[in-house]
């Protein structure tokens, strides 16, 4: 059974990217959807589902694969507060079981989602993509963030490129800098900060102050203590969790993050060993650390993933990397199909971002989710999709 191919749509009014844009798209038949305007925390209420759902029924889509439900801080933080979030947690994943919702996405990650440094990294051919400069990222945190004894997360040599564009970075720069990495990657995934918060440095700067003290240790504990208390619910209403990996999936900012690697999925797998938690096989974000091998991976922990996120990114020497076109990169996507394929047939996937080509940098598109570019990818992917089955189907034959 192929993977059932699924699109990310923000809802009417969030996304230029229509439902009757998505239907012309042959293959896909589910759409990845979220309610963007609920904060982290908050019940998603039956009648505000129901909305979408008329919509996304209208034109013959499903709606099995929510992402995310975004976890509020003082569950990660492990407040006395967090109890209250755990029973609205719940809330949610009934209410959205009585819409078909059978798997959840949601992420672990500490004040931040993704980071990148650069929404339109120029290819040679004209179009763009999203890319992570380790050198920019340093300087944001040491010289706008001013992070204490953040220099001590660095190479002397990094700290001294880091003076280096200290010396030549203009205003406008440092701006764009703080906007890409805290405003316009953080807004429209339910983050944090906004476009339009006044003063977003100041207010980043107070969501890291509330994880002082919170370890790797503690927030795998407050991971436990979350998924613990929900698997009731989903094993009741046959609901899936699977968390998204750290992207990047490695240490920032002097903020934990433990969906990195091998050992912390295995971690969180084991902390709570119940079919209904499980991954998200984010092969972009698992891509872009070098300690890890998406094939590997796959392997390892196919049974346990429920959604995949088909994506592939370059590294670059010195800590950077690019995202790449589907078919290049440290994805080996079509290795991935074929190993999700014999491991765990039939799961949903989704194209996950995409270069900017053709025009689609002028129709504001959210960072990541350009049309043409994506449309690209998925052709590509739906190729490779395609080989993998007939390769199925020639086994079946011999
Ligand atoms: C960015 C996305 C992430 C992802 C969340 C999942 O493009 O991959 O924002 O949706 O981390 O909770």
């Amino acid at each position: 059974m192929p993977m059932k191919m699924g699109w990310r749509w923000y809802g009417e009014g969030n996304d230029p990217v229509t439902l009757s844009d998505i239907k012309q798209i042959p293959g896909v038949t589910s759409i990845v959807w979220a309610l963007h305007n609920k904060m982290p925390g908050e019940i998603w209420e039956i009648d505000e589902i129901q909305k979408v759902a008329d919509q996304i029924h209208a034109y013959g889509f499903d709606m099995d694969v929510v992402e995310s439900v975004n976890v509020h801080d003082d569950i990660k933080i492990g407040l006395p507060t967090r109890d209250k979030y755990i029973e609205n947690y719940k809330q949610c994943i009934r209410n959205l079981s009585k819409f078909g919702v059978k798997v959840i996405c949601y992420n672990f990650m500490p004040v931040i989602d993704w980071i990148r440094t650069d929404l339109q990294h120029p290819w040679e051919d004209g179009t763009s993509s999203l890319y992570f400069d380790r050198i920019r990222f340093a300087y944001f945190d040491l010289k706008i963030l001013e992070r204490e004894n953040a220099e001590a997360d660095y190479s002397p040599e990094e700290l001294d490129k880091v003076a280096e564009l200290d010396k030549v970075i203009t205003e406008f720069e440092k701006a764009e800098l703080v906007d890409t990495i805290i405003v316009k990657t953080q807004g429209f995934v339910n983050g944090n900060i906004k476009e339009g918060d006044k003063e977003p440095v100041t207010l980043f700067k107070r969501l890291l102050a509330l994880y002082k003290g919170i370890d790797r240790e503690a927030l795998r504990e407050n991971m436990r203590y979350f998924l613990s208390a929900i698997m009731p619910v989903c094993e009741e209403y046959g609901v899936n969790m699977c968390v998204h990996p750290d992207d990047p999936p490695f240490q920032v900012l002097g903020l934990p993050r433990i969906v990195t690697d091998e050992a912390d999925i295995a971690w969180i797998l084991s902390a709570v060993d119940n079919p209904h938690n499980g991954l998200t096989f984010c092969a972009g974000s698992l891509s872009a650390g070098e300690q890890n091998d998406t094939r590997e991976l796959a392997r390892k922990f196919a049974r346990r993933t429920h959604f995949v996120h088909l994506r592939s990114t370059k590294a670059i020497p010195g800590g950077n990397f690019i995202e790449s076109s589907h078919l290049e990169g440290r994805g080996h996507l079509i290795d991935l199909i074929r190993i999700f394929e014999k491991e765990n047939p039939g799961l949903p996937m989704r194209i996950d971002h995409g270069r900017m080509m053709l025009g689609d940098e002028d129709k504001g598109y959210n960072p990541g989710y350009s049309f043409y570019g994506r449309m690209l990818a998925l052709a590509q992917v739906e190729g490779m999709m395609t080989v993998v089955d007939d390769e199925i189907k020639r086994q079946m034959k011999l």
